[in-house]
């Protein structure tokens, strides 16, 4: 039986397990990257396991989240990530020289290799034909170590592309129109494989637009093909010899597939507040635009940056509508400016934002109350903008350019001939922006600023977990609602006990207040609970607070990872019903609680306040329920290293 491309990239580099879908396996991990967010607390822990040296193939540290610098916090955690890295073997890349996702497929990313990103997007990788997966940073320290990364072994879907798009409608339609198929849940447990005839005609910055989206249906990831595209791609960049071409055997057999004939579907937007409330632009109607944001990990290439000068050329943006654009990268930005389209651009009226996240994680540029916001971006969870009765669309950047200039959402089909733009045959590749570690560390000195806290460590599971509900919440709970990230609160990301103040306050402004006063309980929550970003912290501020368990009908997999990881239990309710008669303040306990987690079946939940209980599943592979009795991965790790 033939194999489908990521079970192929798996089994190149499968350390342990046999790849049935649902049984954990291991892979060995090749590159691995963080950013800065994440990355203070993924390095911190790194140093906690005393390894000198990285022992990836290549591992690049972006400074790209959080670059407002509004008080000393962010620079010290540039600085201790520039420090850090340089002592043990990673690579830099200064602030400004772009988003990480950006840059590490123009710089970085090699086909048929496995890349682990300590943010949710990292399937970006994707595009290129990587085997590119986002995870908490704890697991990414431990890949950096020479460690396997741990993980279920996915179903496959395949996607047929036919045809070819339609003038003006582009690769964040085609990505639209898979979440308005498959539902932000649709992916857990799965890659997502692209395919068939259409894939011939996408070069791979639109491919990783969509591989990049792929994060938003909750797939472990998403991949293309690596193909002539690819090898075109890679040549313009100066490396060519980083070239292989993979693809599925023919008789690989998937779990599911799913056909989008690309000559059908029209400009889509995806409407407030969930990347899966997808419509057709004309669906909706020309609402009037406020604002409009170009840009992010998904819709800031070279080529999509092109599309926006070509249509602004000449054009003034609307009296109504604020447009600021963010070029994905130094390499991006710098063509830009050499070929004029920066120029066009600023005389068009867009305020041009510096290469970095930005907007898109509520770094400055919130808008107005009530405003409808169009961005390019690739996530519209509510107040993710920083404003939270503001509108968000995600759509297109010919979408948002068009209708920038117009001041209402607009069909671009109406808007006269579509920009035509081609690959260059060469980029501008200068990485005199990512530093090269030292040859010796031990000399290095790394710069701690006052900001950086040490994290919160679990202890090892008690006979008894007990604990009161102490919020109940619905469906499809976002990391952005458990640990809000925006320009006040990013600048803590190394400073748990202060982020742990704001922990779930989207949803209950007082649970952290309850929490502290109980000494900690336990969270209730409905279907897809954490779904969205890679961020161990909406695990480790729960920590913080003293949860101790997370009881729900199912959870998004990087944060039931990071829950592990911290020590919680995740626990789903095995009949439903349960969800709805559990009441706030009740009172829970798990007896026996080792007894049970050891003995790998269900784990009954007594609730003592209404003289019940559930039946409750605990999914765990055996490493994972030792790390669950350790009190979490690096309790566990110190265990292993001890015996
Ligand atoms: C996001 O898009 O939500 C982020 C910010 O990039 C996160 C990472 C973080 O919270 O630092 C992600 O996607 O993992
Ligand atoms: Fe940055 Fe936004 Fe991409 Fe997250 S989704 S990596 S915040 S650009």
């Amino acid at each position: 039986m033939g194999l489908t491309l990521s079970q192929k990239i798996i089994k190149d580099h499968l350390v342990s397990g046999d790849m049935t879908a649902g049984s954990e396996i291991s892979i060995r991990i090749d590159q691995t990257l963080t950013q800065d967010s994440t990355g203070t607390m993924a390095y911190l822990q790194f140093e906690a396991m005393g390894i000198d040296r990285v022992k990836t193939k290549k591992s690049v540290a972006y400074i790209d989240h959080n670059t407002i610098q509004a008080g000393f916090e962010n620079a010290d955690d540039h600085k201790y990530i520039q420090t850090v890295t340089n002592k043990h073997g990673i690579y830099f890349s200064r602030p400004g020289n772009g988003i990480c996702h950006q840059v590490q497929l123009e710089r970085f990313g090699v086909p048929g290799m496995t890349l682990l990103g300590s943010d949710s997007h990292t399937p970006t990788g994707g595009g290129i034909g990587m085997l590119a997966i986002g995870a908490g940073g704890l697991d990414v320290a431990v890949a950096m170590g020479g460690g396997a990364y741990y993980l279920t072994m996915p179903k496959m879907v395949r996607v047929n592309l036919t045809g070819k798009l339609s003038p003006w409608v582009a690769a964040k339609d085609i990505i639209l129109e898979v979440l308005r198929r498959m539902s932000v849940k649709g992916g857990v447990g799965k890659i997502i494989e692209y395919a068939g005839d259409g894939v011939k005609t996408l070069t791979v910055p639109e491919r990783a637009t969509i591989t990049n989206m792929g994060a938003e249906l909750g797939a472990t990831t998403s991949i293309f093909p690596s193909d002539e595209n690819t090898r075109a791609f890679l040549a313009a960049q100066g490396r060519e010899q980083d070239f292989v071409a993979l693809s599925a055997d023919p008789d690989a057999v998937y779990d599911e597939e799913l056909t989008i004939d690309l000559s059908a579907i029209a400009p889509m937007a995806a409407q407030p507040h969930s990347p899966d409330n997808v419509a057709d632009v004309n669906e909706i109607g020309p609402i009037k635009v406020d604002q409009v944001a170009i840009g992010s990990c998904t819709n800031s290439s070279f080529m999509d940056m092109m599309k926006v000068a070509k249509i602004l050329e000449g054009k003034t943006v609307h009296p109504d509508v604020s447009l600021v654009i963010a070029p994905g990268s130094k390499q991006v930005l710098t063509h830009l400016a050499e070929n004029g389209a920066l120029a066009t651009m600023v005389a068009a009226g867009a305020r041009i934002l510096e290469s970095a996240c930005g907007p898109c994680i509520g770094m400055g540029q919130s808008p107005k109350t009530d405003a409808v916001s169009l961005r390019t971006f690739n996530r519209n969870f509510e107040g993710r903008s920083g404003t939270v009765s503001a509108q968000v669309y995600l759509v297109s950047p010919e979408v948002a350019a068009v209708s920038a200039i117009t001041g209402v959402l607009t069909d671009p089909r109406t808007f006269g001939e579509a920009p035509v733009v081609d690959m260059p045959e060469h980029f501008i590749a200068n990485d005199n922006m990512v530093i090269a570690p030292a040859e010796d560390g031990s000399k290095v000195e790394v710069v701690r600023g006052p900001n950086i806290k040490p994290f919160p460590l679990n202890d090892a599971l008690p006979e008894t977990v007990a604990g009161k509900v102490l919020i109940k919440v619905g469906d499809n709970i976002t990391t952005d609602h458990i640990m809000p990230s925006n320009a006040k609160l990013l600048p803590f990301r190394s400073n748990i006990p202060y982020l742990a103040e704001f922990c779930l306050t989207p949803c209950d402004p007082d649970f952290p207040k309850r929490a502290q006063e109980n000494g900690g309980g336990i969270i209730v929550g409905g279907s897809n609970y954490g779904q969205g970003s890679s961020r161990e912290h909406a695990a480790l501020a729960p920590l913080q607070l003293g949860i101790k368990a997370v009881l729900v009908k199912s959870f998004a997999r990087i944060h039931m990872a990071n829950l592990i990881n911290s020590g919680i239990l995740p626990l789903t309710f095995v009949n439903e019903a349960d969800y709805d008669a559990i009441g706030m303040g009740d009172e829970l306990v798990i007896q026996d609680a080792i007894g049970q987690v050891k003995a790998g079946g269900d784990v009954i939940v007594k609730n003592i306040t209404q003289g019940t209980e559930y039946r409750t599943a605990l999914t765990l592979s055996d490493r994972q329920r030792e790390m669950m009795l350790a009190g979490g991965q690096i309790n566990y790790i110190k265990k292993m290293n001890n015996r």
